[in-house]
């Protein structure tokens, strides 16, 4: 069974069009001081987060990014608690511990966003290794950037993958830059040649056309949920926004405006079902009241500073300094 909420067009339109929401009124909340730290915002890649889901069963389980919000929607963690986890409330997904970089729902397969470039991979094979080894039918979905091609933890990830014919679908959001690095002038070879030289089988699509990486993740799922392996998938795609928030405190010049408004002719959302206008008006709705949930939950108790840190039972000598 897909995932009910990304079942059907009008249920990925509104998926992405809840992220996109999403990430706007993230970018609102950093520049006035309520979001302390900033975020990697997702607007314009929703197509890809969307897509891959939409052919996932709600049993199947994925690892994300440090540009993460909206694969961890598009699986379907509620909208309220991720926004209580970027203010770091005691509401958040995460109890506010993990903030936007470390936002995981176990309990829906979200096995977190990551901080580390190319660090979800092997997160990704393990867990599909446990998976089939309890006997479980469960597929990963590992999303990473171009950035995290040359990381060599990535190419041992394909390397175990293959081996163990493990049910992994690696997603690679090739945005066309890590930071400022033109993925141009930083990828020798190509994406799908990397996945081709561990005998994995790639393709590239159409990131910005949701229904393009639906119908190529599908045949990835089944291909791995009847046991043939991982695949590899190259979302060529873009990101409308800075690479991170604090970017606009800079004056950067790596990508020219025109490239900018190019891509964002291509917008993913701009191919609207009929009822988008009420799916919109619903999706406003939905969202201002994830903002009150998130807003109303309280900040963490300063006494609790230390909980999670150690394993259970052990706790800091008393004394120490923290
Ligand atoms: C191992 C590691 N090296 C460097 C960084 C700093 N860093 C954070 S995001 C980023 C760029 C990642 O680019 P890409 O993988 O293409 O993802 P995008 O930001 O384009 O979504 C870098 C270098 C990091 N977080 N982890
Ligand atoms: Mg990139």
């Amino acid at each position: 069974m897909s995932l009910p909420h990304l079942a059907d067009p009008a249920g990925r339109y509104r998926t992405m069009r809840l992220i996109r929401s999403f990430e706007e009124l993230a970018l609102e909340w950093v520049r006035s001081g309520l979001v302390v730290g900033g975020t990697h915002p997702y607007i314009g890649q929703e197509a890809v987060a969307v897509g891959v889901c939409a052919a996932l069963d709600p049993a199947d389980q994925l690892t994300s990014t440090h540009r993460g919000h909206g694969h961890v929607l598009a699986k379907g963690a509620d909208p309220g608690r991720l926004l209580a986890e970027l203010l770091g409330r005691v509401g958040g997904l995460n109890g506010g511990r993990g903030g936007s970089m470390h936002a995981a729902d176990f309990s829906l397969g979200i096995l977190g966003a990551n901080g580390i470039v190319g660090a979800g991979a092997p997160i990704a094979v393990g867990a599909a290794w446990a998976a089939r080894r309890r006997g479980e039918p469960t597929v990963l979905a590992s999303f990473f950037g171009d950035g995290a091609l040359n990381q060599g933890v990535l190419l041992e990830s394909l390397n175990l993958a293959s081996i163990w014919r493990a049910p992994v679908v690696f997603v690679c959001e090739n945005n066309g830059y890590a930071t400022t690095l033109p993925a141009a002038s930083a990828v020798g070879g190509s994406a799908c040649g990397r996945a081709a030289a561990f005998g994995i089988p790639a393709e590239t699509v159409d990131g910005m056309d949701v229904e393009a990486v639906r119908a190529a993740a599908e045949r990835a799922v089944e291909r791995a949920r009847s046991g043939g392996g991982p695949s590899f998938l190259e979302c060529l795609t873009y990101r409308f926004e800075a690479h991170h928030t604090m970017e606009r405190r800079f004056r950067l010049s790596y990508r020219t405006a025109e490239e900018v408004a190019s891509w964002r002719e291509r917008d993913p959302l701009a191919a609207q079902p009929p009822g988008a206008a009420a799916i919109d008006l619903e999706v406003a709705e939905l969202l201002s009241s994830a903002a009150g949930f998130a807003l109303a939950s309280a900040e963490p108790d300063p006494a609790t500073a230390t909980d999670h840190l150690y394993a259970s039972g052990l706790r800091p000598r008393s004394g120490a300094a923290l």
